[in-house]
């Protein structure tokens, strides 16, 4: 099948850098968003994201002419989802005692809606949100068939993950294998062959659900890896060991690959997709489910480090550096560092927060410091939340000039100890019995 003319739906983290590519590969792409700040920031030639890359490719794209940006879907060749699917903030279901959230799918259900008008015979749709198992059948297809048309015998419709990762997005839509499921084997077909314009990796063909539960597995995976990585952090501690050297010497055991402890599992995929299993099958993913309470749980970890390093927290002046959801990207959501920001404030610390991706960042109750200086000035107590590179190459001499405080913290194993200690710093680090670590 071939394709002149596609409509992204959703132009965020991964619907932007799609669009945007699809483009620059020759098809011409509508770019859809009910958000007047996306579509106004495009047409004005600037980017709403930070992605390495990307303004450049989406520049590229909307030079060509290959771009527009509309609030409105329109008559396409395929048409390709790709809004957020977050859970609800203020609902949750409940099996066993356990309390679980919900998907919010509301926003894949009005893309589906706002497709209706302008699906024709013979159009391709594809849906890349991540989604609970079975989404792609049994709430889009009805949705779509509402146009009179029957799925799989009048037009294509598929499930495929995206699995890029934040950072490196552009490189990774072009280079991983791509997975693609349709709900018949020639929507999948069809599905290959859009993919087809740029991914340079395998293109990978299955049905719908299987291609759901493949996203949701591996995000899942990484989660309750990381979760026995946190947990390892909370076992050396109580036995004296530092985990860092403990982790180093397991994975040279040539089938063990154990993940970084840290403040938490944040961003809007990791932390978030495991409640897709746990939402439809709560009786089957005790393991899931408690591999996110652990993950959710290490900010109180957290603060509990920092109050056995510098005592009660009232008044005591941190800074607190980085805030967003991992390293080298200016992403803040469903960050552990504003959760642990928040529970340090809430015991009465007087935390200020220097996040060089994102400096000018609002978030409730969170004081951001214009400058790392600034940051620094009055502190009593350093800690590191987020591994930006910048971070791990601090001169711990300089940072000495800039502050009085003479503490660090370190969550993510970003300090070299011998240097701060040599500056005149106490580093105290997560997965560190604190009174071997003291340097
Ligand atoms: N983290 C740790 N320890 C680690 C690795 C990560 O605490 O060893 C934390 C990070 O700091 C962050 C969170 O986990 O807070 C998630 O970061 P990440 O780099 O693991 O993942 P994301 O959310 O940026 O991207 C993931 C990727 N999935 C997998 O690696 C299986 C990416 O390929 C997906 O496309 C993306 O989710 C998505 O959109 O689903």
């Amino acid at each position: 099948m071939s394709f002149q003319k596609i409509c992204v739906l959703g132009l965020g983290y991964i619907g932007l850098p799609t669009a945007a590519t699809f483009a620059t590969h020759g098809l011409k792409v509508v770019g859809v968003d009910i958000n007047p700040h996306v579509i106004e920031t495009l047409r004005n030639g600037n980017i709403h994201i930070h992605e390495p890359g990307l303004r450049t490719v989406v520049e590229a794209a909307l030079n060509s002419g290959n771009l527009t940006v509309s609030f409105e879907p329109e008559e396409a060749d395929a048409f390709l989802i790709a809004v957020p699917t977050p859970f609800y903030e203020d609902q949750y279901g409940e099996y066993d005692g356990r309390k679980y959230r919900l998907a919010d799918m509301r926003a894949v259900e009005s893309a589906a809606a706002a497709i209706l008008p302008h699906l024709r015979k013979g159009n391709l749709v594809i849906l890349e949100s991540t989604s609970p198992p079975r989404t792609t059948i049994d709430l889009l297809r009805p949705i779509l068939e509402r146009s009179g048309l029957k799925a799989g015998a009048d037009f294509y419709l598929c499930y495929s993950p995206e699995r890029v990762l934040p950072g490196q997005i552009l490189r990774e839509l072009i280079e991983n294998a791509r997975v693609v499921g349709g709900i018949t084997p020639e929507s999948a077909h069809a599905g290959c062959d859009l993919y087809a314009t740029f991914v340079k990796g395998e293109i990978l063909e299955t049905d719908a659900t299987t291609a759901e539960m493949v996203k949701l597995m591996e995000n899942t995976t990484r989660d309750v890896n990381i979760a026995i990585a946190n947990e390892f952090s909370r076992l050396a501690e109580k036995f004296g060991v530092d985990v860092w050297e403990a982790i180093n010497l397991a994975n040279r055991h040539p089938r063990i690959n154990i993940l970084s402890p840290g403040p938490g599992v944040g961003g809007h995929c990791i932390s978030v997709d495991p409640w897709f299993f746990v939402e439809t099958a709560p009786e089957l993913t005790p393991l899931i489910y408690h591999a996110r309470q652990v993950n959710d749980g290490q900010p109180h970890f957290v603060v509990e480090k920092v109050k056995q390093a510098i005592g009660p927290l009232n008044g005591k002046k941190i800074a607190a550096l980085g805030l967003a959801y991992k390293p080298d990207v200016d992403d803040l959501r469903e960050s552990p560092a504003t959760e642990v920001v928040h529970l340090l404030q809430k015991e009465g610390a007087v935390v200020n927060v220097w996040e060089p991706f994102k400096p000018d960042a609002r978030i409730k109750g969170v004081d951001m410091a214009p400058s790392l200086d600034s940051a620094l000035k009055d502190a009593d107590t350093i800690l590191l939340l987020v591994r930006h590179t910048q971070f791990v190459g601090f001169h711990a001499a300089e940072i000495a000039l800039k502050t009085k405080a003479r503490i660090a913290i370190d969550c993510v194993n970003g300090l070299e100890i011998a240097q701060w200690g040599n500056a005149g710093f106490t580093v105290y680090r997560l997965g560190v019995n604190q009174l071997d670590s003291a340097a």
